[in-house]
């Protein structure tokens, strides 16, 4: 079953935050697991053959059986044990040659020991699989799966078998215009298995889901909810913070529900000191132990306050693509890498475009203390009047929201990048907006939204606008229109009393390509423009931070120019090398003039 269609929310009045019910289990490192990263066998399909028959209806017989010729005579055209192998995580895209540019099925299959206990649940988890998955265990299907960059889990306690097993994924990251993407993006479809995949292990009755924050605008009132998962539901859970001397017990309902409320005094997270108490949550036979952090975070007129201070967000944009070795990063050493460039140019806040990143970047953030918008990949021309695509980008939100929502780092869920102005972007994008504020009353919602310009004043009106807490504006004076020097003459006016961020701009330099300030392409064109930009937004009075567009070089089917960018998008203030670029130091100069003046 698609597990979209289990999504549906129960309103807990007294957290004001909506339970999700969307089956994801959260907190899996938290959890005992067992990994299947590793080699799996896979088959390339590009026509499908392992899934339709000649006459393009599902087989019954799909490769999914894993068969072997019984006898010398029986036909059988595919093995997955003679098949080559792919590292998983991993995108397909980088690591076999011919699999560059590949957009369609690959078959994955990995076989394991499994010793069945009676007291046990079991899930397969998967971090995220783009785009479309279907999963197999010892050739039944357990699920499907749509969208490639959120996690999703099936329980497989009924079809694992003593010792031998073997789980088969179909794997197709074909682009469709319904699709959340839609066919058009500025990254690269990296196909495959792209995060960790693991069995986890759980008792009959389980802690499944929790939500632990501190109450909108409270600095000392924790309130949330567990939910539990299983035949005994109404039991008694204890939660313990050690470090803060707290020990609450509650009682879950008969739906396994249990929501709290107590005031308590924390030390607070922040970029400064970034606090994470261990939290311990104990049910009858399930013990769950998570590290959290407790800020507040709201907005007040054009300002942004964090645990109730004014603050400005010196940020930068970043992608999930792989630093020093390229292809879609996952591990927590690339988290790591990409994370300390980010502090070293000064930064107290990242935009992680333009999906949900691997939950290690998250972990790392809040480990750091970097604040983080969070967003998924309604990006430029979504089918709006599609109930689908809605539907798609609804489950793509919620599973995001699911997995970080105990994570102080995230201050702000986006819910759209630059999509065209119009009434059926509006209705989708506040059904959106709607649903992350009933999930979590607890943060910020944003979007990079659309503006126009007379002569030289940049408008900010997006009726969009009305419905965000911050507005997020992209925009490329330098470099697709303009010249770099012109961001100085331009004045910015909002017609609304709300924080503003410009959420991108930048242009394209390749790292050691030196020239005269007018040359393109040179990192003194891109260091021109940063130096024209900072001018200009020490003139904006109501900005309250900006992500420039982008820490590092990334991938990008739709660039080029041979020589300069061969697929490869180069507004990266570093290169994909590790090289930082003359405009690096710019803003990083900026960046200190900021934390100076506080
Ligand atoms: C944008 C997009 C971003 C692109 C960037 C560019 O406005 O939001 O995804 O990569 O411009 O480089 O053109």
């Amino acid at each position: 079953m698609k597990s979209i269609t289990f999504l549906f929310f129960i309103i807990s009045f007294i957290t004001g935050n909506a339970v999700t019910e969307n089956n994801l289990i959260t907190n899996i490192d938290g959890r005992k697991n067992i990994s299947l990263n590793g080699k799996w066998n896979i088959i390339i399909d590009p026509y499908e053959n392992g899934y339709y028959n000649y006459r393009y209806q599902p087989r019954e017989d799909g490769y999914f059986e894993n068969r072997k010729p019984k006898d010398k005579s029986e036909l059988i055209e595919y093995d997955f044990d003679k098949s080559e192998q792919l590292n998983v995580p991993g995108d397909w895209n980088t690591q076999m040659e011919k699999l560059f540019l590949y957009e369609g099925t690959i078959w994955y299959k990995k076989s394991f020991q499994y010793n069945k206990q009676y007291d046990k649940r079991v899930f397969i988890y998967f971090g995220a699989v783009n785009y479309d998955a279907v999963v197999y265990v010892n050739g039944k299907k357990v699920g499907e799966h749509e969208g490639g960059f959120t996690p999703f889990n099936f329980e497989i306690t009924d079809e694992l078998a003593s010792n031998e097993n073997f789980i088969i994924v179909k794997v197709d990251n074909k682009r469709k215009r319904e699709g959340v993407p839609t066919l058009n993006t500025d990254w690269w479809n990296y196909g495959g298995i792209t995060r960790d995949v693991k069995l986890v292990e759980v008792p009959v009755t389980f802690i499944k889901d929790y939500f632990i924050q501190l109450k909108k605008g409270s600095l000392n009132e924790v309130s949330g909810w567990i939910r539990i998962d299983g035949l005994e539901k109404e039991q008694e859970i204890n939660i313990q913070i050690e470090d803060a001397g707290i020990k609450q017990k509650i009682h879950s309902d008969k739906n396994g529900y249990a929501s709290f409320n107590f005031i308590t005094n924390l030390k607070l997270w922040s970029p400064e000191n970034p606090f994470l108490y261990n939290v311990k949550i104990i049910s009858a036979k399930d013990t769950v132990v998570d590290k959290i952090g407790f800020r507040s975070i709201e907005t007040k007129g054009e300002d942004i306050f964090l645990n109730g201070k004014p603050i400005f967000l010196c940020g930068i944009s970043i992608h999930e693509e792989a630093p020093y070795r390229s292809g879609r990063a996952f591990s927590k050493e690339d988290a790591v890498t990409l994370l300390s460039w980010a502090k070293e140019l000064g930064c107290n806040y990242v935009r992680l475009a333009h999906y949900p990143h691997n939950e290690n970047m998250i972990r790392e953030a809040d480990k750091m203390g970097m604040m983080v918008w969070a967003e998924i990949p309604v990006y430029w021309t979504i089918m709006w009047s599609d109930s689908n695509t809605y539907n798609n980008a609804s489950n793509q939100l919620n599973e995001m929201i699911t997995r970080d929502k105990n994570r102080a780092a995230i201050i702000l869920w986006s819910v759209a990048n630059e999509t065209p102005k119009g009434e059926a972007r509006l209705k989708f994008l506040t059904g959106l907006i709607n649903e992350a504020r009933q999930i979590d009353s607890t943060r910020l919602i944003t979007a990079a939204t659309e503006t126009h310009s007379e002569k030289n004043t940049i408008i900010i009106d997006d009726p969009l606008s009305n419905y965000l807490d911050v507005i997020g504006v992209n925009e490329y004076i330098g470099w697709y229109w303009g010249k770099p020097e012109d961001a100085v003459l331009m004045k910015w006016k909002s017609e609304f009393n709300k924080p503003f961020i410009i959420s991108e701009f930048g242009g394209d330099a390749l790292y050691n390509n030196h020239g005269y300030e007018k040359t393109r392409w040179t990192e003194e064109y891109q260091e021109s423009i940063y130096l024209s930009q900072i001018k200009m937004l020490k003139g904006i009075s109501f900005l309250r931070g900006v992500s420039p567009w982008i820490l590092m070089d990334f991938r990008s089917p739709r660039r080029h120019l041979p020589g300069i960018q061969d697929f490869w998008n180069r507004k990266g203030l570093i290169s994909e090398r590790g090289n930082k670029k003359k405009a690096f130091y710019v803003l990083q100069k900026y960046y200190m003039e900021i934390e100076k003046g506080k």
